[in-house]
């Protein structure tokens, strides 16, 4: 079971090593990130952006671009549509977002000419590295799936549970966040929650375990899990942390990176190549780690071909 980033590294070393085509790769965190990639043998990379200005940006950061390739197109949706061609016609391994918006970014990857799409649904994950937990933490969906149905949810748990066992965590145990851990009418997740428990108790889900309502403390603490005399296998211990919607799940990630000083990485998973989606404003150990953490499930899927989770409706 990989418990932290450290380890991904570590593990990437067995795989090879993988290019990654850039959208927009002009800002200066980003050139720093893939400086340090190729700097730690973890990737090669491609930068589809405005010439210019990742020269500009570079020199003024004193960042070497020395065997980074650089396509020139200026306008940043063409710049992402060019990058997303490299990876689907095979010239590239892994999409990484830039400085682009990431909903900008989102229809490359969705474009059904040049894009990544496949019959599923695709979902983003905030793998956090969370050491006072002494294990990963992976929350979702906080930045593709705005408000997710019933349905998408339990797609989206099949996927994460796929994406935690790919990270060796053998039997993910997922939590269904809300505020609260009893389901009542007056909050709607806690009622979706005790429907995909159900689903769960019926083993509709291959390979993990969920449970919820539960509220973030007694989802990863045990203590507070105790304290409220909640049982069962997934309270206290949570691998997964399915979020009600966006906002929380993004809020959630953030204020661990922005108040805890936590590093995290942000991947789509669900497409035909693993996509790096970090936030503009992320720190450039932030978007290394979404390199590695997308070069690692790469790597595996180059040995063993990662089957994305199905859910038995
Ligand atoms: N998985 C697979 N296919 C999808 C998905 C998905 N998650 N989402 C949309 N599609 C397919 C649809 O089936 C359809 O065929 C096509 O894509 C277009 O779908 P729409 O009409 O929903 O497309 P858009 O362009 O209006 O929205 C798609 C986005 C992903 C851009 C949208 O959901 C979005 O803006 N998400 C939030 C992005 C964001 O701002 N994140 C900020 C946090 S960093």
């Amino acid at each position: 079971m990989i418990t932290n980033f450290n380890e991904v590294k570590k593990r990437i070393q067995d795989y090879p090593v993988q290019k990654i085509a850039v959208a927009s790769g002009t800002d200066s965190e980003t050139l720093r990130a893939v400086a340090m990639a190729r700097d730690e043998s973890i990737a090669e990379s491609v930068l589809v952006g405005d010439e210019k200005v990742i020269r500009e940006n570079a020199e003024k950061e004193n960042i070497d671009l020395q065997s980074i390739e650089i396509i020139h197109v200026e306008e940043p949706v063409k710049a992402g549509l060019k990058a997303v061609e490299l990876v689907s016609s095979g010239k590239a391994g892994i999409f990484m977002k830039g400085y682009i918006h990431s909903d900008d970014f989102l229809r490359c990857v969705l474009d059904r000419d040049v894009g990544l799409r496949s019959e599923n649904l695709l979902n983003h994950v905030f793998i956090l590295d969370a050491q006072h937990l002494n294990r990963l933490l992976f929350i979702t969906d906080g930045a593709m799936n705005i408000s997710p149905s019933l349905e998408e949810k339990a797609r989206i748990i099949a996927n994460t549970i796929a994406l935690a066992q790919v990270f060796e965590i053998e039997r993910p145990k997922v939590a269904i966040v809300s505020a609260v851990e009893v389901v009542t009418p007056k909050i709607v997740s806690t009622l979706e929650a005790a429907a995909l428990s159900k689903m769960s108790d019926r083993n509709q889900f291959h390979g993990g375990i969920v449970d919820g309502p539960l509220a973030l403390d007694n989802a990863i603490n045990p203590e507070a899990a105790r304290y409220k005399k909640i049982g069962g296998e997934v309270a206290g211990q949570a691998d997964i942390l399915l979020m009600p919607e966006i906002v929380a799940a993004n809020s959630l990630a953030k204020s661990f990176a922005h108040i805890t000083g936590g590093t995290t990485a942000g991947l789509i998973f669900g497409a035909k190549a693993p996509v790096v989606l970090p936030s503009r404003s992320d720190s450039k150990e932030s978007k290394l780690m979404g390199i590695a953490c997308a070069v690692y499930v790469a790597g595996v899927n180059s040995v063993k071909r990662v089957k994305i989770g199905k859910v038995h409706f």
